[in-house]
């Protein structure tokens, strides 16, 4: 027999065992024709008495990766996902399901209440509802404690991190691992059960016993780890109230908070970071079909501290990479530094020296060029400075083969006058990494006029490939990141000029969700870098800006930041960052001089100034076009500058408040601090007139 019960569910019967197969690309969601389609075939299973088994598989790459995201906030269609669950738990037949690929959310859901579950070897199992703001809804809470314990399921829950398939078998979320074909390992399990027919409900089983001191010390825990995200804390108390109530009851609580949290904000912006994420690889005028050129081995040139980072990501990837520097001592020394990079690691005992050893074979040093005679990318990382790096794109254009791509690491220098410096400017882009390279997630990738779209496809699939969120930008001065920061940075030290102390100013701004204020991120980084990097950008500062050069003083007095001891605050043996009277002199000093008095400013003008300069220059970035869309701004800031994500990101955020506020307030600060720094872009305009956000 075989027969379909859905566009996505078909059925075929192997003697008594009766197999559902699911095939809902990409990732067989539970869309709402599935579950018509699985409650069709449960409807099919009950009513044949022939039928002694039931097993649930999936076609694809995948067993179900959870609820259809793209159904939350619809009206629900019937059958919902619990009711196919309970009829799953109720079914007086074994069903069983055969996971691959990653099982997750829903999908886990599924599972827990078959009778049994059996997963391929590469099979990854986990509840991530909570990285979308949510919390199962569906029994993933008053089941997988039961077969796996509380502490287990409760980091399962509220971290939404995944399990291998041996270890879901070692903790019995898994009763048997394949090796082989999982189809017919499936149908050979089921036909040994369809002999004897035992069901087991997971619903009837007890909740293991647990140390209950568990749940205080996971709701501290989750509160420093996760700041400000509701959902941690939530599991937390389900899980407890689960350990208490008996099973429907306590299913029906499950459901009802992951129903209220689906239109809670937070799920809202982590939903929309969800989606922004995949559309931020979704290149303009690069047609889906290009094929991204095979990249076997990299170069990178400058064995400085980024150049040390990016070459760490590519080896941790599994590239072979070939370092280059000018001299021999240089890169003896980058390599040390390189090793030095895992010493965490290491003494964590997620790595052994062997592995280091292993990992540290594909890492190749030179000083000649020659050496990147057969790579297919490279990545150069030298000093930021325009005549160095157009000397070596021309070393580079001399030596590499006609398809290798020249990729600048630049933050600051123009992209096009890089390209112009290369014999085969198709061939140059940008891979602009963060500090510390080998940990930071983003990856701007900037794209010059002349690059050609394969390069583009090529250095997304790549910045995926080493793990990190590429994002794609246009030609302007900072890219986006840095463009944007450098407003943030501007209006906090303007409301130092105008009243405000470094610790009002970090403390609203790490109120808000930013892991670490400006000021003490700047003693972080260094009076000094802090004050060559403005310095080399002065020339294009308004007189204002010019003349505001607390950095400039903070340094000629050796207060460098943390490496001295003294910054914008003082810092003991406990590095924690206590106020300094001095720093009050220094300003009141720079004031007077500058002919400013200090006034009363509030937190809320402190968040306003900072967070909407940075708005409006994301606006200016939109009109211009060296980003494509907001939603990949969203993502460059939550996934490399600290914006909380549970607030979905800077244009998400704007959005929520309305861009009519938004272009409201903005005019406010124009008259109180200048035009020139807060007169609404033209695109805030444009909305705020026709009532729209940047997401509409
Ligand atoms: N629903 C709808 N679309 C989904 C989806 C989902 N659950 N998961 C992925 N997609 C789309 C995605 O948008 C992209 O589309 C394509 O699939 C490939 O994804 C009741 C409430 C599965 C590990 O949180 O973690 O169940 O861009 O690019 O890197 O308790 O996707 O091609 O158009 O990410 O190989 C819980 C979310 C839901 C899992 C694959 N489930 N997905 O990663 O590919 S809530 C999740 C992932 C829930 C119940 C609750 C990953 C992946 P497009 P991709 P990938």
């Amino acid at each position: 027999m075989n027969d379909e019960t859905s566009e996505t569910v078909s059925l075929v019967r192997v003697g008594p065992v009766l197999v559902a197969t699911v095939d809902n690309p990409p990732v067989n969601a539970l869309s709402h024709s599935v579950r018509v389609g699985l409650v069709a075939a449960l409807q099919r299973f009950e009513e044949d008495v022939d039928c002694k088994a039931l097993v649930i598989r999936c076609d694809g790459r995948t067993f179900f990766a959870g609820a259809d995201i793209r159904e939350f906030g619809q009206p629900v269609k019937e059958p919902r996902l619990g009711e196919l669950i309970d009829r799953l738990d109720r079914c007086d037949k074994p069903v069983i399901a055969a996971m691959h690929g990653t099982a997750l959310g829903g999908g886990l859901e599924i599972a827990l209440a078959c009778s049994y579950r059996i997963a391929a070897l590469d099979a990854r199992m986990g509840l991530p509802e909570v990285k979308l703001g949510l919390l199962p809804g569906s029994g993933g809470i008053v089941r997988l404690p039961r077969l796996i314990g509380v502490p287990d399921a409760l980091t399962m829950i509220a971290e939404g991190g995944q399990i291998g398939a041996e270890a879901a078998r070692d903790k019995g979320l898994v009763d048997e691992v394949v090796a082989s074909d999982l189809r017919s390992a499936a149908i050979d399990f089921a036909q040994r059960l369809a002999d004897v027919g035992a069901v087991r409900r997971t619903s009837d089983l007890p909740v293991p016993a647990f140390d209950e001191g568990l749940l205080d010390s996971k709701r501290a825990e989750l509160a420093k780890r996760h700041k400000g995200l509701k959902a941690p804390q939530i599991a937390v108390d389900l899980i407890e109230m689960m350990t208490v109530t008996p099973f429907v009851e306590a299913a029906a609580k499950e459901y009802a908070t992951c129903r209220e949290l689906i239109s809670s904000p937070q799920s809202k912006a982590l939903r929309h970071l969800f989606a922004a994420e995949r559309a931020a690889l979704k290149l303009e005028d690069v047609p889906t079909d290009t094929k991204p050129r095979d990249v076997r081995k990299v170069g990178v040139v400058g064995p400085g501290v980024m150049g040390r980072g990016i070459a760490a990501c590519f080896v941790d990837a599994g590239f072979p990479v070939i370092l280059v520097g000018r001299s021999a001592e240089s890169l003896t020394k980058a390599q040390a530094a390189i090793r030095k990079l895992y010493g965490g690691s290491i003494k964590r005992g997620s790595m052994t020296e062997a592995q280091l050893d292993e990992r540290m074979t594909l890492l190749e040093t030179t000083t000649s060029y020659d050496g990147l005679a057969n790579v297919d990318l490279v990545v150069e990382a030298v000093t930021e400075n325009l005549d160095v790096k157009t000397e070596v794109f021309a070393r580079l254009s001399a030596v590499l083969k006609a398809n290798a791509i020249i990729a600048t690491n630049t933050s600051f220098l123009d992209i096009e006058a890089l390209a112009s410096a290369a014999s085969r400017p198709e061939n140059v882009a940008g891979m602009h990494f963060f500090n510390p390279a080998n940990v930071m997630k983003l990856l701007e990738n900037v794209r010059a006029v002349r690059t050609a779209p394969e390069v583009l496809a090529t250095i997304t699939a790549v910045g995926k490939k080493i793990g990190k969120v590429p994002v794609m930008v246009g030609r302007s001065e900072g890219f986006v990141a840095n463009r944007m920061l450098s407003k943030r940075s501007r209006e906090a030290q303007f409301l130092l000029e105008d009243g405000a102390t470094p610790r009002q100013v970090d403390k609203v701004l790490s109120g808000f969700g930013f892991p670490i204020g400006p000021f003490a991120l700047a003693d972080l980084a260094g009076m000094d870098v802090m004050a060559a990097a403005r310095n080399a950008r002065i020339a294009g500062m308004t007189l204002r800006e010019q003349s505001c050069n607390i950095v400039d003083k903070l340094a000629a007095a050796g207060r460098l930041g943390q490496k001295t001891g003294a910054g914008y605050y003082l810092y003991g043996e406990d590095r924690k960052p206590q106020d300094d009277p001095a720093v009050d002199q220094l300003l009141a000093t720079h004031r007077a001089e500058r002919g400013f008095s200090a006034r009363e400013i509030s937190d809320e003008e402190i968040l306003e100034r900072c967070l909407l300069a940075m708005v409006n220059e994301a606006a200016k970035i939109l009109d211009e076009g060296a980003a494509a869309r907001p939603g990949d701004i969203d993502v460059i800031w939550t996934s490399g500058f600290g914006w909380p994500s549970h607030l979905g990101g800077p244009m998400f955020w704007a959005d929520q408040i309305g861009i009519a506020n938004v272009k409201e307030a903005l005019d406010r600060y124009s008259r109180i601090v200048g035009e020139e720094y807060f007169k609404p872009a033209a695109l805030i305009e444009r909305l705020a007139s026709e009532r729209r956000g940047f997401h509409d």
